[in-house]
């Protein structure tokens, strides 16, 4: 019988399978208690957001997450906002905690055994097609372009991929593709990456974004399985094997991008914000009078989990200082009394007090800053109370000593660090 509904998007036959249980261990502190997908960013939203509204908003509607490592706040976050699919519609979304469920150990070995030890669950679904995710980068994408590109080229895998200079490619999977954008040969994490032919500089990078025919990955995950050589990983395991013995096709992320009218179309936005540096920058773009990354768009809408709170509020102080906010993001339930913010991203709750002053700074939720502190240049974590008159990011030993300063001198600073300090 023909398709009756011969436009239906092949989204809507798709399960995005979110990998979401790394470390993220150049995020030092920021991830001693909660896996990187976790991590606040741009005020309101989590890490994992960008990749669960990309799901959402290019029409899937079947959503499973692996998560491990520290994942209570992950989970809390994904019950409390992402829960809404309902089975009933065929939808559904799944918590996939590594929990012994195939193997013996505790643990998923890699990211390809994040997806084999789910298996049952997914074939129980049976989407046709499995878009794997990484639930850690920032971007807007519409998946439903890759899918299609998939369906039409007849690869057995597409990667999404990226130009990124060769020297930083160190990090990535790295590609080389054909006229046709099928991969001839891909390392993973290469010391030396090979670049772009004609372009010494630039590499193609893979954005640890995967689509499959679900029968396909389920066959190549049950031969991995079997292969004691194999370290599980998709990166390193999964994609190579398909490079030499199948067709694997790299997707363009430029083709796939969701830009609004607002945003410069000079290059496609995506952040990897794996560093306390990269992680600073990314929210203090937000601060730009065009920023780089469109929240405000209504088109591609970033979903979350966030409580019902009450409007930011500035206020005069007792002395009549005005309490004030220049170039910055300033969240719900905010009180800025007294103090004045230049170019920073407060989240939800916190607050400013008199005669205290921020500049380049990106504080966390449920944050207290105490009278007359100055602070610049820092990441302050959630729940901190920043007592009155502590001094951030003026002088780099002292800073280096109390708290932890990267190399380019972003100042991260957190509970534990303020509990240490004597005054
Ligand atoms: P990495 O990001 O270094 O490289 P990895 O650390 O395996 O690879 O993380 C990939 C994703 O899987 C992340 O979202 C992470 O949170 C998650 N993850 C890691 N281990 C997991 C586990 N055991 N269980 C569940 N989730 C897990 C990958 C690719 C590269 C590609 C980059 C792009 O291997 O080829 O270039 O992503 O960032
Ligand atoms: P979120 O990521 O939602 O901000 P928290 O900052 O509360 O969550 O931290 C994440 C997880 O780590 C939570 O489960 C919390 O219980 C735990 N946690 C946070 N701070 C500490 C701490 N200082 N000691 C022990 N556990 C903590």
């Amino acid at each position: 019988m023909p398709d009756s509904r011969p436009f239906a998007p092949l989204a809507r036959d798709a399960m995005a399978y979110v990998l979401a249980g790394g470390r993220g261990s150049r995020l030092l502190e920021l991830t001693d208690n909660r896996a990187k997908p976790a991590v606040y960013f741009g005020g309101k939203t989590r890490i994992i957001d960008f990749a669960l509204s990309n799901a959402i908003n290019s029409g899937i509607r079947r959503i499973g997450v692996a998560t491990q490592y520290k994942a209570h706040s992950l989970i809390r976050h994904l019950q409390n906002g992402w829960n809404f699919l309902r089975p009933g519609r065929n939808e559904s979304f799944d918590i996939l905690p590594a929990s012994q469920r195939v193997s013996e150990d505790q643990w998923y070995a890699g990211t390809a055994d994040a997806v084999y030890q789910n298996i049952d669950i997914i074939e129980d679904y049976a989407p046709k097609y499995i878009v794997i995710l990484a639930g850690d980068h920032i971007y807007k994408m519409d998946y439903e372009i890759m899918l299609q590109q998939h369906v039409d080229s007849g690869a057995n895998v597409t990667v999404g991929c990226l130009e990124v200079p060769r020297m930083e490619a160190t990090g990535f999977g790295v590609m080389h593709v054909d006229e046709n954008f099928v991969i001839t040969d891909f390392v993973e994490k290469p010391k030396d990456p090979p670049s772009i032919p004609g372009r010494p500089d630039v590499a193609l990078a893979s954005m640890g974004i995967y689509v499959f025919e679900t029968n396909f990955l389920m066959d190549q995950l049950r031969r991995d399985a079997s292969d004691p050589n194999s370290q599980r990983d998709f990166g390193k395991d999964i994609i190579p094997h398909i490079v030499r013995h199948g067709k694997a096709v790299a997707h363009r992320f430029n083709r796939s991008v969701v830009r609004s009218a607002m945003e410069p179309d000079s290059e496609a936005y995506w952040r990897d914000v794996g560093t306390v540096d990269a992680y600073w920058q990314a929210n203090i773009d937000l601060t730009d009078i065009v920023p780089p990354l469109d929240v405000y768009d209504r088109d591609w809408p970033i979903w979350t989990y966030a409580e019902i709170n009450p409007p930011a509020k500035f206020v005069h102080d007792e002395d009549g200082r005005r309490g004030m906010a220049i170039s910055s993001l300033v969240s719900g339930d905010c009180i800025i009394s007294g103090g004045s913010l230049n170019r920073s991203l407060l989240f939800t709750g916190v607050r400013v007090h008199s005669y205290s002053h921020l500049d380049h700074a990106v504080v966390l939720p449920r944050t207290d800053i105490g009278r007359s502190a100055r602070i610049r240049n820092a990441v302050i974590d959630r729940g901190v109370h920043i007592p009155d008159g502590l001094v951030i990011g003026e002088d780099p030993e002292l800073d280096a000593k109390r708290f932890r300063r990267t190399e380019s001198g972003i100042c991260l600073v957190t509970r534990a660090m303020i509990e240490r300090l004597s005054y």
